[in-house]
């Protein structure tokens, strides 16, 4: 999945790592397809090798890459060797909203990248396939609850399907990450999406709707 064709131009700001956990079937790789290309594949290739995507940003005039990593289908197994989680700078735990066990998964995963990842590791907890809306299993208002309690940055749902909230995801990301490296980041509307849960601990991007958490529960 590595992109073959160059990048127009290489150079950036930021480079950020961040790399994809979940529960095999949930929809990483297509969300990272999502992400990178715009669109939508059914039936993804499993992923062989630890493999990486980069698409870079603008965000307020800085060039943020983002080298995305997803697993290389060991997740099935649980067994994501420790090192794809070295040198992480953010996380996103991703589960299927209409399949109940994978996000009785999540508790697993957030584990994983505590005990693996770096300490300052940024995490968002990921509910994909929001467009299965008559098979949901889960509802948002779990996610919320877990995402507080494991005291994440944020939580929302996604559909890599109908390309709800995927650059969302990511510029979230994006973005604490920037103010975590002294950037002061202009305040982001998208933060009002009905869908997104934001932690109140966190960083100055959030001040502006700090006093007022937003969950679309
Ligand atoms: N309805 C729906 N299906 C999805 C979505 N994202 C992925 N899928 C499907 O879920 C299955 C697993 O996707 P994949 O990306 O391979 O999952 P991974 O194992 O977590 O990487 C595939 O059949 C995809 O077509 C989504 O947002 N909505
Ligand atoms: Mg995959």
């Amino acid at each position: 999945m590595q992109s073959a064709e160059p990048e127009v131009e290489d150079s950036f700001d930021f480079l950020f790592k961040i790399i994809l956990v979940g529960d095999s079937d949930v929809g990483k790789t297509c969300m990272v397809q999502r992400f990178k290309s715009g669109i939508f594949i059914e039936k993804q290739q499993n992923t062989i090798g630890v493999d990486f995507t980069v698409r870079t940003l603008d965000i307020d005039g800085k060039k943020v890459k983002m080298q995305v990593w997803d697993t290389a289908g060991q997740e099935r197994f649980r067994t994501i060797t420790q090192s794809y989680y070295r040198s992480a700078h953010g996380a996103m735990v991703a589960y299927d909203i209409s399949r109940r066990s994978t996000f009785e998964s999540v508790p697993h995963w957030i584990r994983e990248v505590e005990q693996y990842g770096a300490a300052s590791v940024v995490v968002i907890l990921v509910g994909n396939k929001s467009d299965l809306h008559a098979q949901r299993q889960v509802l948002f208002e779990d996610t919320c609850t877990l995402a507080e309690k494991s005291a994440l940055l944020a939580a929302l749902e996604t559909s890599a399907k109908e390309a709800q909230n995927i650059d969302a995801a990511f510029i979230l990301m994006a973005r604490e990450l920037l103010a975590r490296n002294g950037m002061t980041i202009a305040e982001q509307n998208s933060h009002c999406s009905p869908q997104f849960m934001l932690s109140e601990s966190s960083h100055p991007i959030q001040a502006a709707v700090s006093d007022n958490k937003k969950c679309g529960c």
